[in-house]
């Protein structure tokens, strides 16, 4: 494979001549160059930037170095121009396994506030064209990213690594059944006083290999629930995690469902009632939130989040014309099913007067807790977590 990288900082790519992609180029899999943006610059400077058309803050990267450092580096057809830059698709392993198999990668490292929009649209005339990001948070610049790429790309070259094994077992590997990899341990069999789990010392091969499943099933539970096939409902709908874009319909929402509940609780102060949009964008950030939707209209609703060793639910809407054909209580099953590893208990709070949800809480195998403080009008109910559940 042959890489090349153009960036205005060639100093930080440095280390693709150390040990990964060293191995490699040692090896003769991988042929990696390092170019200057500048030196496509013709100005005294070696200006590579300019103020944005339109206005706003920052600068924006010229066209014109770009466009004569692709020409310079011949890029074809059969190329690859990797543009890494925040607004790109998120970078996954399916992502760097497909990009093992190209014959030549550029990457084009982005600085300031981007590049001018017609780089982009001359790199797709002339050759295949990615725009990858690395995550939901901003570098400032691509650099770091194109490292972090090319070494998730070259260990996947065939015939780099030393035991191909190990590509298979690995978190996000394709054969990992989507799991996270679960934990591991080596010599020796104690160390300050903590032990290597028992079953790994048993020599039952059967066993370990449940364990391990198990392992980094509840591993993912926990990191990563966004990996785990959604729970569904009896007819198949999906139990799905809350994105931002829910905010302004799990709004409405909670303004229909607690209507009901300040009726049946009089003078009781109701803060769902009270919450604005941005309000709603808020909790979202901060509770594990879950949403049913039927027909494209979101019906059900409910959150969680850990509170010391307790695992603290609310939020269970339903929309009120659907009320009564089980869906709460499958919400406030799925809530508990994915509550974190640390709880040890799980609590909620419902207006005194709320009979209908007392009874369903209840069913639920939740006590009333008269012995818990609750803010005015309303209750406190907690159930004892089971073991493994
Ligand atoms: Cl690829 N570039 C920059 N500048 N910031 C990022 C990123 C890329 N991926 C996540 N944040």
């Amino acid at each position: 494979m042959k890489i090349d990288v153009l960036s205005i900082f060639p100093d930080y790519l440095a280390p693709l001549e150390l040990s990964l992609p060293g191995k490699a180029r040692a090896k003769g899999l991988l042929d990696v160059a390092v170019h200057d943006l500048r030196s496509f610059t013709h100005d005294r400077h070696h200006t590579t930037d300019d103020t944005p058309y339109g206005g706003g803050a920052g600068m924006v990267m010229k066209p014109e170095p770009w466009g004569e450092a692709f020409e310079a580096l011949a890029i074809g057809e059969h190329d690859t121009i990797v543009f890494t830059t925040p607004s790109g698709a998120r970078f996954d392993q399916r992502k760097a396994e497909e990009l093992s198999a190209r014959p030549r990668l550029v990457f084009a490292c982005g600085r300031y506030e981007g590049i001018d929009q017609r780089v982009i649209e001359h790199a797709r005339e002339i050759a295949r064209v990615e725009e990858i990001s690395l995550g939901d948070y901003v570098l400032n610049g691509g650099e770091v990213a194109a490292l972090a790429i090319i070494e998730a790309v070259v260990r996947l070259i065939p015939g780099f690594m030393g035991n191909p094994e190990s590509l298979v077992e690995e978190s996000h590997a394709g054969d990992s059944g989507g799991l996270l990899e679960y934990p591991v341990y080596t010599k020796p069999p104690v160390w300050n006083g903590r032990e290597v789990p028992a079953v790994l010392r048993s020599g039952d091969h059967g066993a370990i290999a449940r364990w391990r499943h198990e392992q980094a099933r509840r591993r993912t539970a926990e990191r990563r629930p966004d990996l785990l096939a959604p729970s569904t409902l009896d007819d198949g709908t999906p139990i799905a995690r809350a994105v931002p874009g829910d905010a302004p319909e799990l709004l409405t929402l909670q303004r229909a469902c607690w209507v009901q509940e300040a009726l049946a609780n009089p003078g009781v102060e109701i803060p769902a009632l009270h919450e604005s949009l941005a309000d709603v964008r808020d909790w979202l950030g901060e509770w594990d939130t879950y949403v049913v939707r039927r027909a494209g209209r979101l019906v059900g609703a409910v959150r969680g989040r850990l509170e010391g060793d307790a695992w603290d639910i609310g939020r269970i809407m339903v929309a009120p014309d659907l009320q009564g054909e089980g869906l709460g209580r499958r919400l406030l099953e799925h809530i508990q099913a994915v509550a974190a590893e640390a709880a040890t208990s799980y609590v909620l709070f419902t207006g005194a007067g709320s009979e209908r949800n007392l009874k369903m809480y209840k069913k639920a195998g939740f006590r009333l807790r008269s012995d818990v403080p609750a803010p005015p009008g309303a209750v406190v109910l907690t159930k004892p977590r089971r073991a493994g559940a």
